[in-house]
C-alpha cells in the first residue's frame, strides 16, 4: 500500500494530492492515507501535509527502502526482484538457500544489518546499521572458469559507482578489496552454489561501509567509510542502484566481449601495481614486482625476471610498505 501511495505522489510530479483522491485511487479511507504517510514520513519520506491542497513528495528517503531503490533502478535484468531486510544473519547465506530453492538469475538481496556476515575463508565481516551489505545472485553466460573474473568485475562496478557518484577515487586490492587510501573501504565476497552438472549461480556478496565510521578491526586491517571520507551519509538507495546498474554492464561485457576490456580497467584501478609485494600461499612467501593480471584474472608477480601467477582464494598479498 505504501508503495502504491508513493507512486502516485511521485507521478503527480511535485503538485498536490488529495487525501480524497489518493483513498478513490486505492480504495481505502482517508484515514488510512494519513497513517499510511506518517509511516512514509518516520521512514525519512519528506512529504508535505497541506489541509487545503493534500500531500505532496518533496524528497525520498536516503534510508534504505525497497521502493526508493525500485524507482532508482534502471536494470534490465539485476535486481528484478530486491528484497531488503531490517536484520539477516547474511545475506549470501540467504541468497544461496533462497537459489536452492528455485530463486533465479538477478535475485538482488539486502540487509540494513547483519549479525553473521561473512568475508573471505571464514573469516569475519562486521555489518552494523547502515552500511551496504548486498547480495546478488547472477547467472551469467560464463564458463565456471570464468566465476572469478565476475567478482573481479563487481570490484570495477564499485570502484566505477563511487567514482561516478561521489567523484570518488579508489583503487582495488587484488582480487576485489576497494581501498581508499590504503584503507579497506568494501569487501566482495564470490560463492557459487549448483551441481556441477547443472546451471551454476553465482552468489556476489558486497559490503560497503557506507554510512557508518570505519569499524576497528582485530587484525591488522585498516578500515575505510563513505561517511569518514565524505563528511555526510549519502543516499543508500541510489548508491545501492547504482551499483547493481553497473555490475549489470559489466557483466553484460564479460558475457559479450571478454575479459580484455574489464582487465584493462581493473589494471587502471589496481592499488599497489609496479610496486614489490609479498605473496603468502600456505607455507610458502613469493617476494617480486606486483605486475599486472593474467588473462584468466590471476595475480602475475615479476620474481627476478621471472613471471609466476597465483589464483586467487589461495593467496594473501601484502604491499612491503604501507600502500596495502
Ligand atoms: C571480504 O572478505 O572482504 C568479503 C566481505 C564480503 C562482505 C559481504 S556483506 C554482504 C555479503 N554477506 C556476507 O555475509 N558477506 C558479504 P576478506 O577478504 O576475507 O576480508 C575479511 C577481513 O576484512 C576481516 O578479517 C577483517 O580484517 C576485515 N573486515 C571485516 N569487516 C570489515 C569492514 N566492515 N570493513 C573493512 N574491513 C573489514
Amino acid at each position: 500500500m505504501r508503495g502504491k501511495i508513493l507512486d502516485l505522489l511521485v507521478n503527480s510530479q511535485g503538485h498536490y494530492l488529495s487525501g480524497e483522491s489518493i483513498s478513490k485511487s486505492l480504495n481505502i479511507t482517508r484515514a488510512a492515507v494519513w497513517k499510511q504517510i506518517q509511516i512514509l514520513k518516520d521512514l525519512g519520506y519528506g512529504i508535505e501535509a497541506q489541509t487545503k491542497n493534500g500531500y505532496r513528495l518533496q524528497k525520498i528517503t536516503s534510508e534504505l527502502d525497497e521502493w526508493a531503490i525500485a524507482y532508482y533502478l534502471e536494470t534490465e535484468r539485476l535486481g528484478q526482484r530486491v528484497i531488503l531486510f531490517e536484520e539477516l544473519a547474511s545475506t549470501n547465506d540467504f541468497a544461496k538457500e533462497n537459489v536452492k530453492q528455485g530463486e533465479g538469475d538477478g535475485f538482488v538481496v539486502i540487509a540494513k544489518k547483519q549479525t553473521a556476515g561473512r568475508g573471505r575463508l571464514g573469516r569475519k565481516w562486521e555489518s552494523s546499521l547502515g552500511g551496504l551489505w548486498l547480495t546478488a545472485a547472477l547467472k551469467p553466460n560464463l564458463n565456471l572458469a570464468d566465476a572469478s573474473k565476475v567478482t573481479l568485475a563487481a570490484g570495477v562496478a564499485m570502484v566505477t559507482t563511487l567514482q561516478n557518484l561521489f567523484g570518488l577515487k579508489t583503487q582495488i586490492k587484488w582480487p576485489n578489496d576497494v581501498m581508499y587510501e590504503d584503507k579497506k573501504l568494501a569487501g566482495i565476497l564470490g560463492e557459487v552454489v549448483g551441481e556441477w552438472n547443472t546451471v551454476q549461480t553465482l552468489i556476489l556478496g558486497i559490503g560497503l561501509n557506507a554510512n557508518v565510521p570505519a569499524p576497528k578491526m582485530e587484525n591488522e586491517t585498516l578500515a575505510a567509510s563513505l561517511l569518514d571520507i565524505l563528511g555526510y551519509p549519502v543516499n543508500l538507495n541510489l548508491l545501492a542502484a547504482r551499483f547493481i546498474k553497473q555490475l549489470e554492464e559489466e557483466v553484460k561485457g564479460l558475457e559479450q566481449g571478454g575479459f580484455e576490456t574489464l582487465r584493462k580497467r581493473w589494471i587502471e584501478n589496481a592499488a599497489g601495481l609496479g610496486r614489490e609485494v609479498i605473496v603468502y600461499r600456505g607455507t610458502e612467501t613469493f617476494r617480486g614486482i606486483f605486475s599486472g593480471i593474467t588473462a584468466d584474472g590471476e595475480l602475475l608477480l615479476d620474481i627476478n625476471g621471472q613471471q609466476m601467477s597465483f589464483v586467487s582464494g589461495e593467496v594473501k598479498l601484502r604491499g612491503i610498505t604501507g600502500y596495502f
